[in-house]
């Protein structure tokens, strides 16, 4: 009977156990004092109601303890769940270091994929148990939100910036992917699935629908094609900064703010130059909205984060 409805989507993650375990308790606080304050209610109800000949009581002194102890309970509970989830939230919202960045684009009504290798896949994703996976996403035209329950993994994707979220899969198998936030008349049908492998099939997999490019040589292509380099030399010889290792470094902006270069920022310093034009130099970059999708965008972005032209790009290579 369970296995034919499943109260709880299976477990294939390493979060799913944990955000279980806090959903447990949540239930279990829940119930047990609903049936507490409910049998106490029914109880008192029958115990003290009303009768010939027995006169109400006066009020007595409040109780000093029970006044703290029905304070202090709720409170320490509701800090355990606080400290609790945001362990979880944390734990989430930070990809390991040693991620594998996936990047992927929402639309109306399906979800692109492109792995690192280069191979790209559209409402299918293949990934191997064992090894955490970072997910680089964007929208290119309405939220849309990326849910794999039995990863218990849900994050939206945001239109005009990028969001991200991560999961490592423990075992092989196929797992419903769905978009959770309403997106228009075929939102139910935008599904698919996650498919786990062993690290050895994956391989296969991978080697066999390998392109001819990996995603940082595509953005290295656009980067040229777009005549990005023109004046992004590599040394900072252009007009513009040099963009090696400016990922995940902390930049000055005219307007006298810093700004962290992430994701939202590199998308926005491509797509809206002139609302973060960075110190020292005009804002002459032209806006490359219109021209380059949310694919190109991203591919630029993986190519600006593996060195962009600099040396560490051509190490890696
Ligand atoms: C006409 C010259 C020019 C072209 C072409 C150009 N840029 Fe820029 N870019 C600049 C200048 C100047 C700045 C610094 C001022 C600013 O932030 O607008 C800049 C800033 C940036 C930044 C932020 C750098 C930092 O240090 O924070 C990024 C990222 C960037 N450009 C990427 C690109 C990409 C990708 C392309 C091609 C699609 C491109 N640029 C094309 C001139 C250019
Ligand atoms: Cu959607």
């Amino acid at each position: 009977m369970l296995t034919l409805f499943p109260l709880f989507p299976e477990q294939a993650s390493t979060a799913a156990a944990k955000v279980d375990a806090l959903y447990f308790f949540l239930l279990g606080v829940s119930a047990f004092f609903s049936i507490l304050i409910f049998t106490l209610l029914i109880a008192f109800a029958v115990r003290y109601r009303r009768r010939p000949g027995r006169r109400r009581p006066e009020r007595g002194p409040a109780a000093l303890w029970l006044e703290l102890l029905w304070s202090g309970v709720p409170a320490g509970l509701a800090f355990v769940m606080f400290v609790w989830g945001a362990e979880i939230y944390f734990a989430g919202a930070n990809a390991p270091q040693r991620s594998t960045e996936i990047d992927v684009v929402a639309r109306q009504w399906m979800w692109k994929f492109q792995h690192p290798e280069g191979n790209m896949e559209i409402n299918e994703l293949h990934v191997p148990a064992g090894r955490p996976f970072r997910l680089v996403m964007a929208s290119e035209d309405v939220i849309h939100s990326f849910f794999v329950p039995a990863f218990r993994v849900k994050a939206d994707v945001v239109p005009g910036r990028i969001s991200s979220t991560w999961f490592e899969a423990t075992r092989p198998g196929s797992y419903h992917l769905f978009c959770a936030q309403y997106c228009g008349t075929q939102h139910s049908g935008m599904i698919g699935a996650v498919i786990v492998m062993t690290p050895a099939r994956f391989e296969q997999w991978l080697a066999a629908t390998r392109p001819s490019e990996p995603a940082s040589a595509s953005g290295e292509k656009l980067f040229s094609r777009l005549g990005c380099g023109s004046c992004h030399a590599p040394g900072g010889s252009g007009t513009g900064p040099d963009l090696e290792g400016l990922f995940g470094s902390t930049v000055r902006l005219r307007n006298g703010q810093t700004a962290r270069a992430d994701e939202t920022y590199l998308r926005r310093a491509i797509l809206e130059p002139s609302s973060q034009v960075v110190e020292g130099y005009d804002p002459v970059m032209p806006t490359y909205q219109g021209l380059v999708g949310e694919q190109g965008v991203l591919q630029l972005i993986t190519y600006i984060k593996a060195g962009a032209g600099g040396s560490s790009m051509r190490a890696a290579r």
